[in-house]
């Protein structure tokens, strides 16, 4: 059976912790145990320095835009090339925790870069390397910004950025997904229980037409 790389993508507070809990759960089902978890920016030593970096800044120093992009690139060829493709090379399933197109939707929607450079930028540094599946929580950002907030912990640099910041961010997310049908759009809005249930159904579905068996 070929191993697989799945994605949740979101924006904070939309519930990919338990949505991944609820991939893996899935796969566990069906038989396929070897799972690797895994979130960018970090899952190894180095990019988790450099996540700390990107959430909590360095002092004083100001973090430029372009400099923000290149970190989280820095982390996530670190985590594709030292974990991700050795663990899909061995025959492990690989479930991330976000992935590049918080990049295109973050940096992009978010920060305003431009979106040809980033599709290069993408391209030199994971070439043909792309998830085959992703699901996508959708949630508007004054719910999801909430329901982060209620966790109580301080926010983070890219946390406490303004409203309309995580509304550029979501308008992309959304641009994105509606063009790559390998991104499965899930309404994170909906009771827990249900949107689980929905999640469990998803991977189901997708597992039947990659003729995994049950
Ligand atoms: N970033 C990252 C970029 O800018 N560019 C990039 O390329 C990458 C990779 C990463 C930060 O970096 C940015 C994006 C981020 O700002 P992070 O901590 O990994 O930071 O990401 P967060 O999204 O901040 O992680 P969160 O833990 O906040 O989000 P989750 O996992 O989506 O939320 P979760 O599961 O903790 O849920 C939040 C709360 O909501 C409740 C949960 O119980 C929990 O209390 N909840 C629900 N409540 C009601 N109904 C439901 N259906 C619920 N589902 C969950």
């Amino acid at each position: 059976m070929k191993s697989k790389f799945i994605v949740v993508e979101g924006l904070e507070g939309t519930g990919k912790t338990c949505a991944i809990q609820q991939v893996i759960t899935t796969l566990h089902s069906y038989g396929i145990h070897d799972v690797v978890s895994t979130r960018e920016p970090g899952g190894t030593p180095l990019a988790e320095q450099l996540r700390t970096m990107i959430k909590q800044g360095v002092g004083e120093d100001l973090i430029t835009n372009c400099t923000e992009l290149l970190l989280l690139y820095a982390a996530r060829v670190q985590l594709v090339e030292s974990v991700i493709k050795p663990a899909l090379t061995r025959g492990a399933w690989v479930v991330n925790d976000r992935h590049d197109l918080s990049t295109q939707a973050y940096q992009g929607g978010g920060r305003g870069i431009d979106k040809q450079l980033l599709q290069t930028l993408r391209n030199v540094v994971l070439g043909n390397f792309y998830p085959d599946l992703t699901l996508y929580l959708d949630l508007p950002p004054a719910i999801s910004l909430e329901r982060a907030r209620a966790r109580g912990r301080p926010l983070d640099r890219i946390e406490a950025e303004s409203l309309s910041f995580f509304y550029r961010t979501r308008a992309r997310y959304q641009e994105l997904v509606a063009s790559d049908p390998s991104i499965v759009t899930i309404d994170a809005g909906q009771p827990q229980e249900q949107f689980l249930a929905v999640i469990r159904d998803q991977i189901e579905q997708w597992l039947i037409t990659q003729e995994i068996p049950q």
